[in-house]
């Protein structure tokens, strides 16, 4: 049985090389997903995924710092390709003790 709810994932398309360039598209792409299927929203700042935002996520993002791409991709809390001071914030920004 399929749910008619849908999820909106963004996906980058790569449309062409031009001069040494790559050039994408943003699109979104609209899946219906089966009933069986639990979509569970990350917590923002969760960095080791257990379901809180607490000094755990800050050592975790803290032991990434630096090497690019990152070692461990989950600590890269703002998908930018490299793990900063700017996800140390998310963590700060989302903490609850
Ligand atoms: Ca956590
Ligand atoms: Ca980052």
């Amino acid at each position: 049985m399929i749910k008619r709810t849908t999820l909106a994932v963004a996906a980058l398309l790569f449309v062409g090389l031009v001069g040494g360039l790559v050039y994408a598209n943003a699109t979104i792409v609209r899946v219906d997903v089966p009933a069986s299927v639990r979509i569970v929203k990350g917590v923002e700042g969760d960095a080791d995924r257990d379901g809180a935002v607490d000094i755990g996520d800050m050592e975790f993002v803290a032991a990434n710092l630096g090497p690019i791409p990152p070692s461990d991709p989950t600590s890269d809390l703002n998908s930018d390709g490299v793990v900063d001071i700017r996800d140390m914030v998310i963590v700060a920004k989302n903490f609850q003790g």
